[in-house]
């Protein structure tokens, strides 16, 4: 049996997997099953305990692009498999909330907003998109997709990874003299690299000071990627011109923190990409029926993506 966690979209996933999936039993939450019949699992953020009552569980389908809430729980057992969505409908979502961030640095947009509140009309130079050095880190499914997206509309893209990676008409670098490199030649950083033990904090003082006075970062990755205090710091003194962040090192981003009210902040609460559950059910039913092979998306745990 297939059961889902997705609490506001249980009915609709039932719905689209049936059909992709004759033969199979499949239920939702919070319909209750038996627990000794579940042996796949599709879910985002499934509450703590979920998966502990089902002793024949083999596969645990991720319904989101990072898997590091799962690979921290302790009710999922080394044996089981962790599978995760390769783009899900994503990555074109991502290369939008990219796009926005880019085109609010390269139009500057900020400083329009700050002249129209103080009734300034002041015309300023526009930037060509060739112009305007873009740095993406994280080359996977999804920062390889804004890479291409962004390099296709002619903005000056780069890419970091943590290993090499070739990308058609890219310059990739990867390693931490990469990173140097690749933070000194954006002018705008859009991170999108999965939350693991090697790139907590990657965004230091010192790689945040790597970045040109002026750059801006968005961050559709993980909060812990970023040193929020260096960033704040960084933000108050006007060395980088804006963040956009989707994400946080604690979230909901608690109700005292500075960057819900600062100038220099764009935020949005964790909506970079969202799923698209008929591409989800499509790769899972690939999966499991033996229908059209789609690239496996199994986790490695030690490596933690
Ligand atoms: C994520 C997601 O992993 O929203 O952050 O899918």
């Amino acid at each position: 049996m297939l059961y889902v966690y997705a609490p506001e979209q249980g009915d609709l996933y039932v719905s689209l997997l049936r059909p992709a999936l004759p033969g199979w039993r499949i239920g939702a939450w919070p319909e209750p099953v038996d627990p000794e019949t579940v042996t796949h699992v599709a879910a985002w953020a499934p509450p703590p305990g979920l998966f502990a009552p089902f002793g024949q569980l083999r596969t645990v389908f991720n319904l989101g692009a990072g898997v590091d809430a799962l690979l921290r729980r302790d009710d999922l057992p080394a044996s089981v498999e962790i599978v995760r969505l390769t783009d899900a409908g994503m990555a074109a979502q991502m290369t939008e909330y990219c796009l926005y961030g880019v085109l609010h640095w390269q139009r500057e947009m900020d400083a329009y907003r700050r002249q129209q509140a103080e009734g300034v009309w002041v015309q300023r130079q526009t930037r060509l998109r060739a112009d305007v050095r873009v740095g993406i880190l994280g080359l996977g499914e999804l920062g390889g997709r804004v890479a291409r997206d962004l390099s296709g509309m002619g903005y000056r893209v780069s890419g970091w990874s943590r290993g090499p990676r070739a990308l058609d008409g890219i310059v990739c670098r990867h390693g931490d003299d990469g990173l140097a490199e690749t933070l000194a030649a954006s002018d705008v950083v859009f991170c999108v690299l999965p939350a693991t033990a090697a790139t907590r904090h990657l965004l230091d003082a010192a790689r945040l000071d790597c970045l040109p006075e002026g750059a801006a970062l968005i961050n559709a990755g993980r909060g812990s990627l970023i040193d929020e205090a260096a960033l704040l710091a960084r933000l108050d003194d006007g060395r980088l011109r804006f963040a956009m962040l989707d994400v946080f090192s604690e979230e909901p981003l608690p109700a005292d923190h500075p960057f819900w009210c600062h100038p220099r902040v764009i935020m949005t609460p964790h909506v970079a990409a969202d799923t698209v559950p008929a591409e989800a059910v499509r790769q899972i039913a690939a999966r499991l029926g033996g229908g059209e092979a789609i690239p496996s998306g199994r986790i490695d745990r030690q490596r933690g993506y």
